[in-house]
């Protein structure tokens, strides 16, 4: 009998509802569900390839232990038995902080690993907690935090009723948008200009989204801090700021008016490349719109003023009266319980950053993490503290890390390294032990943490669409075993009672009945694992009072409900100290110097940027056939000036050399590229020794093989990718 599913795509941050037809065991076909409330049927060609993710020979289905002859399979009793040896010995010996852990991005798009995870790394004791974040948002979250109080009160643009676009550094045409879920933009920029609004793109390639713009602007690497704080002198000192409904609830405009005070736009112009002209032009009309909107992704954070141009952005929002409002930011109100859905209690402290330093480098802690371009040193450089065994959930980090060869260098020489993943990849061959997760299909889901960033607000189930196979695990079952390994409850703990622990862990979020509870609460509830806690969340949520919603009713919907756009939401959601907007953070404001002195450095040679593709996400959908299809996947983009001065001919083999290594691959010459501005694909080189036949036949280097460790946002500790010095030379005798 054929079937029909619905259930929301968890490949990236636009989670669009797929409608999938199904016989017996078998994928049929897959399309956009047209009556989805959030992704009205609109669907990427990844979507496309869901079932092929389920279906693929290369994922694992069992554990995996390394031995002298390369990988052999292992019961799960074994695998298990094998890290509680290894860890404990570790422990004894080194203490609890020589284990690490490195969390990769899809822990944000599996509820087995947003739920457990938690409780993992609090039986582990160890301060050492990498993550993927760090390689990515978290100058923007950071921003955020100092301004509004929470790492997540990310304000999210309002592109359906905007008049005005500032896009810089993101290209969502592609990436189908980040902290932003929001599907379908292709389509919503269509609309926007159709109704006489404008985008304006700020990017130094002329991307798929710079391509459907009213305006695109090349833009210097790394010096969109320079160029936000031009535009916020021009508003300022030429009196278009109007700070709306919040003029008493905004700390540090005095502040913020001295830092932007050198920045005028003839200064920043040879720095960045943009005519002070089209700087003042770019101000004035942001601020004269009826509504208007800036908004900044990963070109943004990760460079080396990450946080800085993240905060600018936000400044933008702000003092041109476009937060919390139709057409310019809102602060979006999830269905199910989450930290921003909480009421203000009047007794809120704000984030402390770098309240700790990284051993070796000095980096700073933030939202209790340590930047991930410190791993590799902590794990070679001996002494004190030097980690010795590390865990990795989803994530493969010698491919999305800088300097990817040092850190494979250090996983080598680890004591214990384990991975969560579902193949051999470039990371994971590295480990001792492989410990897989059920496919994607073979897993329920509800977008709790995507819901945060949904400019309009829904709520949708997906249940398991195929039962997990007998021999499989769920991840949140695995999460459960290595955290009584790490807590010292040994082989046989009770999982029964470790899941209601993790459970009571989430009742501390949401909205619960007047003098309940929690045990009476817990009773009420439906199902165990990850789909227990949603129950209680759903339960808990701002929409109405204590289970007005809950996972029976919202499987009943399988289309999903709607909930609309927040707005006015402000004065509930600030946690800083203040209880008001900081809109000059001093942990940001004292770094002014070093923006300064950005100044004098005049800029030759080329540089590196990344890109993405709209058939790939990181590294890891690329062993799927249609997915690694394509010309130029590896190709390094150069601007024909570029390319006639270095003497490179389109097609041509190169090497790229920068610091911290080299890779080749051919070049295309396109003037989509900014002149001296070079860019490679992000996700690629998987080697020959992974157990992933297809990537592997892709000639396609990996970018961070040329990345460094060392250029980073020294607020954040993010990973400066962008603005690579690298040298370009043709390779002799190809
Ligand atoms: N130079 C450069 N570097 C970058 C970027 C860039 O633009 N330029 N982008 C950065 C960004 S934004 C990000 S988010 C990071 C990504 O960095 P990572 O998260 O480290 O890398 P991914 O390629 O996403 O790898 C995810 C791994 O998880 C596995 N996996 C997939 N699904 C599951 C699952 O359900 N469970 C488990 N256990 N494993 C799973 C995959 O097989 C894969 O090996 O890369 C960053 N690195
Ligand atoms: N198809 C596809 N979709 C994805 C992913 C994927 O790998 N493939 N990855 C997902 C993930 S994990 C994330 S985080 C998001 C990222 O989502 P986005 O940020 O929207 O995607 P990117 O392609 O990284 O866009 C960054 C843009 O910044 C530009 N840029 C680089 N350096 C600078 C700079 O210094 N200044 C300015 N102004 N611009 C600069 C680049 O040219 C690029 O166009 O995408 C997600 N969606
Ligand atoms: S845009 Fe593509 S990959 Fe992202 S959720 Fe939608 S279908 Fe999935
Ligand atoms: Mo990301």
């Amino acid at each position: 009998m054929p079937e029909t599913h619905y259930r929301t795509c968890t490949i990236c941050e636009a989670a669009c509802g797929v409608e999938i037809h199904v016989e017996g065991n078998r994928v049929t076909s897959i399309k956009g569900n047209n009556r989805d409330v959030h992704s009205a049927g609109f669907l990427c060609t990844k979507g496309l390839a869901l079932a092929d993710l389920h279906n693929d020979p290369d994922r694992l289905r069992s554990p995996m232990i390394r031995t002298a002859n390369g990988f052999r399979k292992a019961s799960w009793e074994e695998a298990f038995a094998f890290i509680h040896e290894k860890l404990g010995q570790i422990h004894d010996k080194y203490g609890r902080n020589s284990v690490g852990v490195y969390l990769g991005n899809p822990n944000v798009h599996n509820i087995s690993l947003v739920f457990y995870n938690p409780n993992f790394l609090r039986s582990l004791r160890t301060s050492n907690i990498f993550s993927a974040s760090s390689v990515d948002q978290l100058p923007k979250q950071l921003a955020c935090a100092l301004m509004y109080g929470n790492g997540y009160s990310i304000p999210v643009p309002d592109i359906d009723s905007t008049d005005y676009f500032l896009m810089i550094g993101a290209n969502p045409v592609v990436s189908n948008g980040s902290l932003w879920t929001w599907p379908d933009i292709p389509g919503k920029i269509r609309a926007l200009r159709e109704r006489g609004g404008k985008l304006i793109v700020i990017d130094p390639r002329r991307t798929e989204t710079a391509k459907r713009a009213s305006e695109h602007l090349f833009i210097r690497p790394g010096t969109d801090a320079h160029f936000l704080a031009a535009l916020v002198n021009v508003i300022l000192t030429e009196r278009l700021a109007k700070l709306g409904r919040y003029e008493g609830l905004i700390n540090g405009v005095e502040e913020l008016t001295s830092f932007i005070q050198p920045f005028t736009p003839e200064i920043v112009s040879e720095l960045t490349s943009i005519p002070a002209q089209s700087i003042r032009r770019i101000a004035v009309d942001f601020a004269k719109a009826k509504h208007a909107v800036a908004y900044g992704r990963m070109g943004t954070c990760t460079q080396e003023f990450g946080t800085t141009a993240s905060w600018l952005l936000e400044v933008m929002n702000a003092i041109t009266g476009n937060v919390d409002r139709l057409g310019g930011t809102l602060f979006p109100l999830p269905a199910a319980a989450t930290t921003i859905t909480e009421p203000r209690t009047g007794k809120e402290k704000g984030i402390r950053p770098a309240r700790r330093r990284s051993r070796v480098s000095g980096l700073p802690e933030v939202f209790s993490e340590f930047p991930a371009a410190a791993m590799a040193e902590e794990i070679d450089t001996p002494g004190d503290g030097q980690l010795k065994a590390f865990f990795i959930i989803g994530g493969n980090p010698v491919i999305s890390t800088p300097d990817g060869s040092r850190l494979a260098r250090a996983l080598d020489s680890l004591e214990l390294l384990v991975s969560l993943d579902l193949y051999i990849t470039e990371t994971s061959k590295r480990a001792h032990v492989i410990l897989p997760g059920v496919s994607i299909l073979e897993r329920s889901h509800y977008d709790w943490v995507f819901a945060q960033f949904m400019p309009r607000s829904s709520a949708r189930y997906s249940p398991q669409l195929f039962e997990k196979p007998a021999e499989m695990m769920h991840e949140w079952e695995i999460l459960l075993r290595l955290a009584a390994i790490a807590g010292g409850k040994g082989l046989n703990p009770d999982l029964e009672a470790m899941d209601l622990a993790v459970l009571r862990q989430w009742m501390h979020l949401g909205a619960k009945p007047e003098g309940s509870d929690d045990e009476e609460l817990i009773r009420g509830l439906e199902g165990r694992g990850p789909d227990r806690i949603v129950d209680y969340l759903l339960r808990a949520g701002p929409y109405g009072p204590y289970n007005s919603l809950n996972l029976e009713k919202l499987k009943r919907h399988p289309h999903g409900i709607d909930f609309g756009a927040a707005e006015g939401r402000l004065e509930k959601l600030l946690r800083t100290e203040s209880g008001r907007i900081e809109i000059a953070p001093a942990y940001i404001t004292a770094d002014c110097d070093r923006m300064m002195t950005r100044l004098d450095v005049k800029s030759s040679g080329l540089v590196l940027i990344g890109r993405r593709h709209i058939k790939s996400h990181n590294s890891w959908v690329n062993n799927i056939e249609r997915l690694a299809k394509g010309a130029d996947r590896g190709a390094l983009l150069v601007n024909p000036a570029d390319g006639t001065r270095l003497g490179l001919e389109d097609g041509a083999m190169v090497r790229v050399r920068s610091e911290a290594g080299e890779v080749q691959t051919n070049v295309r010459l396109t003037d989509e590229m900014m002149p001296g501005v070079v860019s490679l694909p992000h996700g690629w080189g998987q080697g020959q020794d992974t157990g992933l036949s297809v990537a592997k036949k892709v000639a396609a280097p990996n970018i961070n093989a040329i990345t460094m460790s060392t250029r980073v946002d020294p607020l954040s500790g993010n990973a400066a990718f962008s603005g690579v010095p690298v040298q370009v030379e043709n390779v002799p005798g190809h």
